[in-house]
Order: structure tokens, then C-alpha cells, then sequence
């Protein structure tokens, strides 16, 4: 055991060894007797099975025990050549060129990442993205890329699925050699929601390099400079793809607008990112707002001062008009844009991949993804959507939302507001929240607004609501009023700065007497001890990995909640969905594949009574056919 903590330890792989290993690494002598996996998860479905399920679930819509069908692959096939292998070949700047050269319209598909973030809570579990990996490795080697990664999905990982994200990404790169891997880097707050210390955004993307990721979208929720400079620099550091991102906001389209964000505003911000050395550039519309029009003016405009860049569209279908946005940006000059398979794609999430693909088949932009295989995967994430029923945001979101060219929410955000709003049983008050929203906007001087800037007027709009108060009122009583943290924070620059800065006199008397932090919040943290910080988890946890102190960098008590909990309940990723969420049914075999050749056949027999003395209760389970019983504390 020895010898395999050794050779599976981080500072061993990344080939960092010195003589002083073995001293510098007293965890390798914690010797555990077994890994106990298999006991480990019978607790954890015990447990699931006496006090309910482990992560709270919004909705009482309850999962099929199904497992959704994949499509057939004949085995020993070869995997095709994708756009990785390019990359892997040629490097960035080469793969940027490849970009250009390319005749038809390129296609991210953002199933795993933004339309589940969008649609189901963010919560679709590594188990159903590895199952359907290496059909996409081999049917849809013609994407572009898969987003998979970042933005809420390392958090949500953590905190709710109890998984690590750092294996999540290794498991798809596993299955999927071929294809380029994409992921949100939220600038300089990372995967965060704060800015976080110079050193761990570079030392994460380091990190998320060697793991299998490939592009990074770069973005600023403020779109200030300082910040997408350092995001930018921490990618190209690491040797991954820069896609500098400007976060799309007002209307380029309509001159009447009076707003900072015209089209002069995003050439001016477009020429710094280039400065900046992007590979590739990407106008992220994270609210929906890019109308056909303003697609053609802004796509337009870029494509002729930036003959040899890339251009990169993303949009959310919250207004309903993104495919014909998406083809727009295409037949404007975009090289690539972003859409999710059908049965996950529209109203807040991204247009509908099919739809794209074949509204553009036997035309000049023809994407060349075959619709049969596209069909296949629309019918495993027909299903798979299914065993995320508790998360389904259609549970009170119906349709789409024109109104959004107005109040300009996000995606992922205006899902969630619309359902915080309507589970409080109280439809009309979503109405309100957007309103103001609208206005917190307006007096915090008319943000970009995406995560963590959205977050803030979010909170500000809902404090709003909560407290009867209009604009002018808030105006009226700043200096009284105990505004959401995060409005104040905001307010002192921790995230940075929008155009032209906050208006006063409202910034200080939201402050008030608390210290401003100028220009990038970065420059005035001090680097993260992350030697110290691996030591103090070890001592914690015992062995963790390099990855597990970047988790702990940025999330440090979520962190340290899924340690404890991975140590106490073993893999849980490794179970299925409906079993994972609900806990499994008596009497129903479960198969859990632990790693290739080594399968876990376990079958829940009997609930025991409850023991008075104790408060416990016996839960009898069958593993590999031998009974096992498992003492669990009723908490009811
Ligand atoms: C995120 O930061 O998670 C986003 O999706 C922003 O659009
Ligand atoms: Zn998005």
C-alpha cells in the first residue's frame, strides 16, 4: 500500500519528486486498512434509505428507476480524429488558424455544462455525462468542442452531488480523447464568486490543463480589464486555448438606446482582448439579448477589423429568438457558435443544437453533424432529463420571456429567480423582482450583468422586493438601510469595477466607513500558502490531492463538507441517478461498477424498527449476496 500511495500521489504524477519526498510527505505512511468503498456506500444508502435523500431536493417530481438507453456502438471501433487532435498537434495559434480556414459553421455543444446549469440546477452528475461520453467521442467527433466545465458546475459538484469536479473532467477526457474540452473561467474569481489571490486562479488552470481541459472562456462579469488580463495570463501560462469573452449587454441594434454598452463600446473592449493575445474571441450573451440584428452589426463589424480572428458566439434562448440569432452570427462571420442538444436546449438554456444543424444543412455554413447521430443523443438526454425531475425548472417555468431585452437577467439566474419566486406559491411576485431588478441595475449605474456582478443585483432586487422599496427610496435612505453583503462588497470594488465606476453618492452611502479596495482586487490579496494549505488538509483528511487544495482554495468549507463526506460514504458518483438521489427501493438489485472488472451487486432487503434506546434502526442489505446490516441514526 505503501508503494500505491506513492505512485498515485499528485507530487509523484506531476514528476515534482525531490530526495526529501518521503519526509515532505508523512500522509503517505497513513496506511488505511481497506478502502472500504463497498461498506462506505451501503452506509450512504442506508442512510438515504431511513433519513431521505442526502441532497435536498426543490421539487417533490419524482425520478423514474430507469436507466436510459444508450445508443449501440460496435465494439473495437476506432475513435475518429476530432478538432483535439489538431490542437494537441499544432498548438493554439495554429488550431486558431484552423478555425479560420474552416468553410462551415462550427458548433460548441453546451449540454454538459451551461444547459443542465440553466435548465435542471446545475445538477446532472458525472455517472450520466461518462455513460454517453464515448458515444459522442465517436459520433460527434465533428463539435468543436464540448462545454463540460466551470462556471456553477465545480461548485455544485461539491456541495450537492458530493463529487469531486477534477474527476468529473478526468472521466470525460478519458472517454473523449478527440474532441476539445471548454469551460466558464469566471476571470479572476476563477470558479468562484469572489476574486481569489493571483497565484490560485494561475495554479487552477494549471491544474485544469493537465486534467484534459483545453479552451478557456475567459470573462469578466464587469468586463474590466485588469481581471480578463489576469484570467487571460493564467491560460496562456498554463498552455490552454484563450477565448476572451465580452459580456454582451443593452442593445447595439437600437439607436434610440442610451446606454455605455454601443457598439463602439465592445470594438473598443474587442481591440484590448486582442491586444491581450486571445486565440480566440467570444461575445458571451449571458442573458439572450443579441438580436438577429445586433448579431449582424456587431458579428459584422468584428469580422472585418479582425480578419484572422476567431469569433466565437454564445447565447441563452430566453426570448426565444437564439437560432435565428445563432444563424444571423453565422452568416455574419462567426466561426463558431453555441447550441444544446434539443431535448436540453431553449427557453433559458442555449438554442436547439438540431435545429441549427439542420437549418444550415446543404448551404455553405453546413455544419456537417450528421442528424441521425444528433438524434441518438437527443434521445438519451430525452431520458436522462427525466431522472432530474426534482430539479426541473419547467415545473413552474413554462415558455420563454421577450420581456428579458428589458430586465436583462441571465440564464441560469432568471431560472432561478422565476422558481424562488413561484415556490413562495406567489406568481405575481416574479413580476416584481423583475422590476426591480431593472432598477437596482439602474442605480448601481447599468452593469454587465453575469455571475457574481448579477448575483449582486439580484440580491439588491429581491432585498427590494422584501422590503417594499422603490428606487427612490432606497435613494432616499441609503444611509439607514442594512444593505444584502454583497451589495456592499460590490459597492468597495471587491469584484472589480464597471465602465466608469460606481455613481456617487450611492457608493458611499452604501460603504460607509468600510475600507474601498482600488483598481484589481487581485493585486492587493496576498498568495495563497498553498503548501500550507495541502499540509492543514492532510492533517484534516489525510491524503488529498494537489487538485482537492485548489477545491479548498476557492470553496473552502464546501470543500472540506465533501472530504467528510467522501470519507464517510466512499464514491458516491459511482451509483445511479435515481439511487443516488431517492435512495434505492427493497428487494431492487442495484449494480455499482467501482472501476472496469470490479462490480458491487447490492440489494436492500428490510428497514428495521426503530430501536427507543438508541434512535437507531438496523437496515439489512444484501452486498455480493452476503447479508449485511447497517445501523443508521433515524434523525426524524
Ligand atoms: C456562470 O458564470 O456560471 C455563467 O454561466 C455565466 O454566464
Ligand atoms: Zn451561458
Amino acid at each position: 500500500p505503501f508503494l500505491m500511495n506513492v505512485i498515485t500521489d499528485d507530487t509523484f504524477l506531476h514528476g515534482t519528486i525531490t530526495t526529501q519526498f518521503i519526509d515532505n510527505n508523512p500522509q503517505l505512511f497513513k496506511l488505511s486498512p481497506s478502502q472500504n468503498r463497498a461498506g462506505r456506500l451501503l452506509q450512504y444508502l442506508a442512510e438515504v434509505m431511513v433519513n431521505g435523500p442526502s441532497t435536498p431536493l426543490p421539487t417533490n417530481l419524482k425520478p423514474p428507476y430507469a436507466e436510459p438507453a444508450l445508443p449501440t456502438l460496435p465494439p473495437g471501433e476506432f475513435t475518429p480524429s476530432g478538432w483535439r487532435d489538431l490542437l494537441l498537434e499544432k498548438g493554439p495559434e495554429e488550431f486558431a488558424k484552423a478555425i479560420r480556414q474552416n468553410e462551415g459553421l462550427l458548433i460548441t455543444d453546451t449540454t454538459m455544462r451551461d444547459a443542465h446549469q440553466s435548465l435542471l440546477a446545475t445538477r446532472v452528475r458525472t455517472y450520466d455525462l461518462a455513460r454517453i461520453s464515448p458515444f459522442v467521442a465517436r459520433r460527434l467527433n465533428s463539435l468543436f468542442s464540448l462545454e463540460n466545465w466551470g462556471g456553477a458546475t465545480f461548485d455544485v459538484a461539491l456541495r450537492f452531488l458530493h463529487e469531486c469536479p477534477w474527476e468529473r473532467l478526468r472521466a470525460m477526457r478519458e472517454r473523449i480523447p478527440n474532441i476539445p474540452f471548454q469551460m466558464l473561467l469566471r476571470g479572476a474569481n476563477g470558479v468562484g464568486y469572489t476574486s481569489y489571490p493571483d497565484n490560485v486562479v494561475k495554479r487552477f488552470c494549471e491544474l485544469a490543463c493537465f486534467n484534459g481541459m483545453d479552451i478557456f472562456r475567459v470573462f469578466d462579469s464587469m468586463n474590466y480589464l485588469p481581471n480578463m488580463q489576469l484570467g487571460i495570463e493564467a491560460v496562456g501560462e498554463a498552455g490552454g486555448v484563450i477565448e476572451a469573452a465580452m459580456s454582451y449587454t443593452g442593445d447595439v441594434s437600437d439607436p434610440e438606446r442610451v446606454t455605455k454598452y454601443d457598439l463602439k463600446y465592445y470594438l473598443n473592449l474587442a481591440d484590448e482582448l486582442v491586444k491581450m493575445g486571445t486565440h480566440i474571441l467570444c461575445i458571451k450573451d449571458m442573458a439572450g439579448l443579441l438580436k438577429p440584428q445586433a448579431a449582424r452589426i456587431l458579428v459584422g463589424e468584428l469580422r472585418e477589423r479582425y480578419p484572422d480572428m476567431p469569433i466565437h458566439v454564445h447565447t441563452h434562448d430566453t426570448s426565444g429568438a437564439g437560432v435565428a440569432a445563432m444563424l444571423a452570427a453565422a452568416e455574419s462571420g462567426a466561426d463558431i457558435v453555441d447550441a444544446a442538444i434539443d431535448s436540453m436546449s431553449g427557453m433559458t438554456s442555449q438554442p436547439s443544437l438540431g435545429a441549427i444543424v439542420t437549418s444550415l444543412e446543404r448551404t455553405k455554413l453546413d455544419t456537417g453533424i450528421p442528424m441521425q447521430h444528433l438524434n441518438e443523443y437527443n434521445d438519451y438526454w430525452e431520458q436522462t432529463r427525466q431522472l432530474y425531475a426534482p430539479f426541473e425548472c419547467t415545473i413552474s417555468m413554462k415558455s420563454g420571456d421577450s420581456s428579458v431585452y428589458k430586465h436583462e437577467i441571465p440564464g441560469g439566474q432568471y431560472t432561478n429567480l422565476h422558481f424562488q419566486a413561484h415556490s413562495m406559491g406567489l406568481g405575481s411576485q416574479f413580476s416584481k423582482v423583475k422590476e426591480r431588478y431593472i432598477e437596482a441595475n439602474q442605480m448601481f449605474g447599468d452593469l454587465v450583468k453575469v455571475t457574481p456582478s448579477s448575483k449582486v443585483v439580484g440580491d439588491m432586487a429581491q432585498f427590494m422586493v422584501q422590503n417594499n422599496l422603490s428606487a427612490q427610496d432606497v435613494e432616499d435612505r441609503a444611509e439607514e438601510l442594512s444593505f444584502p453583503q454583497s451589495v456592499i462588497d460590490m459597492m468597495r470594488g471587491v469584484i472589480g469595477y464597471p465602465p466608469g465606476g460606481f455613481p456617487e453618492p450611492l457608493r458611499s452611502k452604501i460603504v460607509r466607513d468600510q475600507p474601498i479596495i482600488e483598481g484589481r482586487p487581485g493585486a492587493s490579496l496576498e498568495p495563497l500558502d498553498c503548501e500550507q494549505l495541502k499540509r492543514d488538509l492532510i492533517e484534516e483528511h489525510g491524503s488529498v490531492t494537489d487538485e482537492d487544495v485548489m477545491s479548498a482554495a476557492m470553496y473552502p468549507k464546501v470543500t472540506d463538507d465533501y472530504l467528510r463526506f467522501f470519507k464517510k460514504y466512499g464514491p458516491v458518483d459511482k451509483l445511479d441517478t435515481p439511487n443516488f438521489l431517492m435512495g434505492p427501493r427493497i428487494a431492487d438489485e442495484l449494480k455499482v461498477t467501482l472501476e472496469p472488472g470490479k462490480t458491487l451487486h447490492i440489494k436492500p432487503l428490510a428497514v428495521g424498527d426503530l430501536k427507543e434506546e438508541t434512535g437507531e434502526r438496523e437496515v439489512f442489505m444484501e452486498l455480493n449476496g452476503q447479508l449485511r446490516t447497517i445501523l443508521v441514526k433515524d434523525k426524524e
